[in-house]
């Protein structure tokens, strides 16, 4: 073996054992750890050199790793698990679980990379996968499959469906047709309900009119579909829309999978706008009624996560996105969120407190005016009860 290797395997086994605490702020509504729990250097040596001395005297990458983010997040057997997206230098992304015995740290990848059956030859990018536990009994993963198109004016389109897998064990998976919604050309941020509603599966979906563009796509959508080994949605109805001069004017997709409370189904979404410096992704949240998830009960306004600091550095720099989430037996919330297209990272709440944020938090007037008004009315209650405890 190449010396080189050993002290390689040294610095990859001192990331993973790193330790992650509290990053030292506070909003009362979530904290931050430290350290990203995936990047590109926690995946394993053997993924990316030829340990072949032979093959390899110079003990090169010969298969690079450039990104690893947006991860689906699932419990299983006692195990924090993440649906990592993994970039390979060559720009092509494919999944793998990481998983560990702590929500925060220590996340490792297993031996191999997922290999998904290949339904489409003109399948080329495959990503963002959220993990639903249905109760039907497996594990759904939908993710968005792009796929090459055709050419016009020299340059290649593609069009982004919603691909279908199941498993029971995330080893072995069964590939069902990409999902079809008959009044949307285009889909991405698909998520699979986990409940059944009124005996159908419910998807929320993101109908876009071309590749990158939403278009005329308004936002969250909701379908459902009688039969998931022939999954098509007639109608869509949006459940949250886009809105001018919001966090998600420009686009508005599902994240996580939704999460049920005793209150509501608890979504934590993400949202767009555009800037002169590029498009700004940030993280929210809203509530829908736990007897229909498709009807909205709560809408805090503004972001809940905003990227900042190293964060807003990447591959596509500014960007939060979530598509996984972790409830825990003990009330805690692990949101894992990538930043910048680049990495991954958790942020921790409890479902009491992110219930609080969701309902307490005044919603979004939609006009500075407003906006204004409402944070005085803050200003002037807090003036008092600081007046009387001076007074006191
Ligand atoms: O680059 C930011 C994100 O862009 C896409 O999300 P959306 O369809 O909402 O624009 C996705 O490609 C996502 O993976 C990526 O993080």
């Amino acid at each position: 073996m190449h010396p080189r290797y050993f002290e390689e395997l040294e610095k990859y086994e001192k990331l993973i054992n790193l330790k992650n605490e509290k990053a030292d702020e506070y909003n009362g509504i979530f904290t931050r750890y430290k350290n990203p729990v995936l990047t590109a250097a926690h995946t394993p040596l053997f993924w990316r050199y030829d340990l072949d001395e032979k093959a390899n005297p110079f003990f090169m990458e010969r298969l690079g790793i450039n990104t690893v983010f947006n991860a689906g997040a699932i419990k299983l057997n006692g195990k924090y698990v993440l649906m990592a997206r993994v970039e390979g230098s060559d720009r092509k992304s494919f999944f793998a679980v990481a998983e560990s015995d702590s929500p925060t740290e220590g996340f490792r990848f297993r031996s191999h990379p997922v290999i998904l059956p290949d339904i489409d030859e003109n399948e080329t990018n495959m990503y963002d996968m959220r993990l639903t536990s249905h109760e039907d009994g497996y594990i759904y993963g939908v993710f968005c499959s792009e796929c090459r198109d055709k050419v016009v004016n020299g340059n290649v389109t593609a069009t982004a469906y919603a691909g279908i897998v199941r498993t029971k064990d995330l080893e072995n998976w069964e590939r069902l047709p990409n999902l079809v919604t008959l009044r949307s050309a285009q889909q991405r941020n698909v998520v699979l309900h986990p409940e059944f509603v009124k005996g159908k599966y419910a998807f929320y979906t993101r109908p876009m009119d071309d590749f990158i563009e939403a278009g005329s796509g308004a936002g969250i959508g909701f379908g459902v579909c009688d039969d998931i080994m022939h999954p098509v949605i007639d109608e869509e109805i949006i459940i949250n829309q886009r809105r001018f001069h919001t966090i998600n004017e420009m686009k508005n997709g599902a994240g996580a999978t939704p999460i049920k409370t005793d209150k509501c189904w608890l979504h934590i979404a993400h949202g767009v706008r555009n800037t002169a410096a590029g498009l700004r992704y940030v993280i929210y949240a809203f509530a829908t009624d736990l007897n229909n998830p498709s009807k909205p009960v709560a809408a805090p306004g503004g972001y809940l996560i905003a990227p900042e600091g190293i964060e807003r550095v990447g591959d596509v720099s500014n960007v939060v996105f979530t598509n996984g989430a972790i409830c825990d037996d003990d009330g805690k919330l692990y949101i894992y969120y990538a930043s910048s297209d680049t990495r991954m990272h958790v942020a921790e709440t409890t479902v009491d407190r992110i219930l609080d944020y969701v309902f307490n938090t005044p919603a979004d007037p939609y006009r500075s005016g407003d906006c204004v008004r409402q944070r005085d009315e803050l200003i002037t209650k807090n003036l008092k009860i600081l007046s009387e405890l001076e007074n006191k």
